[in-house]
C-alpha cells in the first residue's frame, strides 16, 4: 500500500496554549512519519487559499455543522445569525476562519504513513470539541462549541486543521510546502509492521 501523506496545522490557539509537544506524541506514538514542519505567520492570501470560497461544499459543510449544533442546543439560527442558509452562514464562518488563522503563528506538519488522513482525523476527532470524544486532541483539551463560538462571532478553537480526504491533503500539502522541504527516512515500526 502506498503511504498516504496528509497536512497537519496547529492553529493559534494550539501554539499560545503551550500544546505542541503533546499534539506531536500523539501522531508519533501511532506510528505516523513527521516528514515536514514550520512555524510561519499566515498571509491573507495563503488563508484565502486555504479555505477556498469556490469549494462551496466546504463552506455549506460549515453552515450544516452550526445548524446541526443549533437545532441540538434549541437556538433558533434566524436568531442568532439572521439565516438558515447553510451556505450564508459557512461565508460568515469563513472569514473569522481566515481571522483566526492569520492571528499568530501556526505550525505546519506533513505526516505520512499507511491511512495518515483517517488516522490522523480519528487522533484529532470532532470538528466540533463538545462532540468530540474524550481520548482525542479536541476532545481532550477544547469544550468549545458552535454556539460559544458564534455568539462571539469567532471561529471555533478547536486547536488543528487536519485535511479532510486525501484530494483535500494533496491541494494543501502543495499549497503550503515546496518540494524541497518534504523529507524522506525510515522509521523504525516500518520494519515490524511489514
Ligand atoms: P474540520 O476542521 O474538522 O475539518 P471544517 O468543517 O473543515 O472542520 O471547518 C473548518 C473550521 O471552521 C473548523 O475547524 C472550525 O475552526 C471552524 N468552524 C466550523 N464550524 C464552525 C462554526 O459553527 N462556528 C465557528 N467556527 C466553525
Ligand atoms: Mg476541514
Amino acid at each position: 500500500m502506498k503511504p498516504e501523506r496528509t497536512l497537519v496545522v496547529l492553529k493559534p490557539d494550539a501554539v499560545k496554549r503551550g500544546l505542541i509537544g503533546e499534539i506531536i506524541t500523539r501522531f508519533e506514538r501511532v506510528g505516523l512519519k513527521l516528514v515536514a514542519c514550520k512555524m510561519l505567520q499566515v498571509s491573507r492570501e495563503l488563508a484565502d487559499k486555504h479555505y477556498p470560497l469556490s469549494r462551496r461544499e466546504f463552506i455549506e459543510g460549515m453552515g450544516k455543522k452550526t445548524l446541526e449544533n443549533y437545532k441540538d442546543m434549541g437556538v433558533d439560527p434566524k436568531k442568532e445569525m439572521g439565516t438558515d442558509d447553510p451556505y450564508e452562514i459557512g461565508k460568515v464562518i469563513r472569514e473569522w476562519l481566515v481571522e483566526m488563522i492569520t492571528s499568530g503563528p501556526v505550525l505546519a506538519m506533513v505526516w505520512e504513513g499507511p491511512h495518515a488522513v483517517e488516522l490522523v482525523r480519528k487522533i484529532t476527532g470532532h470538528t466540533l470539541p463538545l462532540k468530540a470524544e474524550p481520548g482525542t486532541i479536541r476532545g481532550d483539551f477544547s469544550f468549545d462549541s458552535s454556539y460559544l463560538a458564534n455568539a462571539k462571532k469567532r471561529a471555533i478553537k478547536n486547536l488543528l486543521h487536519a485535511s479532510g480526504d486525501p484530494e483535500e491533503a494533496e491541494y494543501e500539502i502543495n499549497l503550503w510546502f515546496s518540494k524541497d522541504e518534504i523529507h524522506s527516512y525510515e522509521r523504525a515500526e516500518e520494519k515490524v509492521m511489514e
